[in-house]
């Protein structure tokens, strides 16, 4: 594929060994390479050793045979069969291996009763469904956050990109809707975007293609266990998983991406994807310049780190369920990025808002895209903007598709509050931490709820956490 970009094969970024063996021998990295005399093959083999051949047909037909085979069977399994601790060591469990061969390649099926539970999908069980969700997705409605539902009178803001681009004085009046926006909900609509209506058009019509495959299709790109990349179910998937299924990816930088979790069904969706997410890094970064803006710095301080930064796609698919307050399509949460940007396929109301504790619809508007604000620019803007709470409700009776970009700085950048803002008399309320070391914190901690994260990067001064200062 042309534009896939020539892959650097460094330990971190191998899809399959099947494409490393295509690459010249050279480029095959180091850690490969096994010296002859350590190599667990050089203990090479006996060939006067066969191992035992039984005829299946034997055991099974009545007859002569019968007994013979059986016999066989029986030697077979005891001198390096399994069931080793089912027949309490009559039959012993085998050691085995596989070795390569200079010029062919092999390939085997495997079946295993102990293989990893397959991903299940949501979008099958609500096929099958089903006048009840199986229990452990089932929440007590008293219990469901979605319960606490939900302030029709509360309406999340709508800026207009256009006022924003064209300067001016409607430049200035808009920029006062966003900087309201952002500190009283870090959440708005944004109309008038950059981003070229056929490719979102496109991208809206792949993604529903991709969830109308059959679920093997799909499962070609199974999220691998203990992996983040794939199809699968949230990765919160604990007593009470979501009901959606979902398909993320990391598509930038470019070096990052796994093309071996990139669907090649529908035709032409790595292309899209490869388009609409370098669009929507684009668009990110421009929006995040008039963020800067809005709180009277220079348009680039909050931008400028994301310019190269990392975006991470997922595409979720919620499958309509009869009793919507008995399950939740996305739980409560904070997003961990600089800005998050989701866009609703459908007219289908499901995202929420949290706003001075009560809960907000957003209804889909026509072209518009969802801003989510996330840790990063809560950081970067030493707390005047917040991270907005937000969470997925289910439909009763239809399907929900959102695709969400998650943008974060670049991988070499520092998380930490813009140096303009903090005065002596307002000091830095988080701390400065590097971007690697920003993700393995939040992947390490060990913490109820990942919301908490923000709170451990919070400077705590004698008198407890700062007083935002403007
Ligand atoms: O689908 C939505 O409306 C919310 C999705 C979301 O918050 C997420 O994927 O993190």
């Amino acid at each position: 594929m042309a534009f896939l970009p020539s892959i650097n094969w460094t330990a971190k970024h191998i899809p399959s060994v099947q494409e490393l063996a295509r690459e010249p021998l050279d480029a095959v990295p180091k850690s490969y390479v096994c010296k002859v005399a350590d190599n667990l093959v050089a203990d090479r083999c006996n060939p006067s050793l066969q191992v035992p051949l039984v005829n299946m047909a034997s055991p099974v037909n009545e007859g002569e045979s019968r007994e013979e085979e059986l016999q066989k069977l029986y030697l077979a399994c005891r001198h390096g069969g399994s069931f080793q601790i089912m027949s309490n060591g009559d039959y012993e469990a085998t050691e085995h291996r596989a070795v390569v061969n200079e010029s062919k390649t092999a390939m085997a099926l495997r079946s295993s009763s102990k293989a990893a539970k397959q991903t299940s999908s949501v979008q099958e069980l609500a096929r099958k469904l089903l006048d009840v969700a199986p229990q452990n997705y089932i929440r007590d409605v008293a219990d469901n956050p979605v319960s606490d539902c939900c302030n029709p009178s509360l309406k999340v803001p709508l800026v207009n990109m256009a006022n924003l681009v064209n300067g001016g004085e409607a430049q200035e009046e808009e920029l006062h809707k966003l900087s309201s926006a952002c500190r009283d909900w870090g959440a708005f609509q944004l109309i008038n975007h950059t981003v070229s209506d056929e490719l979102v058009e496109e991208m809206k019509k792949q993604t529903r293609k991709f969830y109308d495959l059959p679920l093997q299709e799909k499962m070609r790109y199974a999220r691998t266990e203990g992996g983040l990349e794939g199809y699968g179910q949230p990765f919160e998937n604990n007593r009470n998983p979501q009901w959606s299924d979902m398909m993320f990816l990391h598509a930038l930088p470019v070096q990052d991406r796994n093309l071996s979790f990139w669907p090649e069904n529908p035709q032409g969706f790595q292309e899209t994807i490869d388009s609409y997410t370098k669009q929507m890094r684009k668009l990110a970064v421009s929006l995040l310049g008039f963020m800067s803006m809005a709180t009277g710095l220079k348009a680039y301080k909050f931008s400028e780190v994301c310019e190269d930064g990392i975006l991470h796609l997922r595409m979720n698919y919620y499958p309509p369920y009869p009793q919507p307050d008995q399950v939740i399509g996305c739980s409560p949460h904070t997003d961990i990025t600089s800005i998050s940007l989701l866009l609703e396929l459908d007219d289908i109301p499901g995202l929420q808002i949290q706003k001075d504790g009560n809960w907000a619809t957003v209804k889909p508007v026509p072209g518009a895209v969802d801003v989510i604000i996330g840790h990063v620019t809560e950081i970067m803007s030493n707390g005047i903007y917040k991270a907005a709470e937000h969470r997925a409700v289910v439909n009763e009776s239809k399907v929900r598709i959102s695709i969400i970009c998650f943008c974060y700085p670049e991988e070499n950048a520092t998380v930490e509050p813009v140096q303009d803002i903090v005065k002596p008399d307002c000091p830095a309320r988080y701390k400065s931490i590097s971007q690697p070391e920003y993700f393995r914190s939040y992947l390490d901690e060990k913490l109820e709820s990942k919301q908490q994260f923000i709170d451990t990067l919070k400077v705590h001064g004698p008198h407890g956490f700062s007083q935002n200062c403007t």
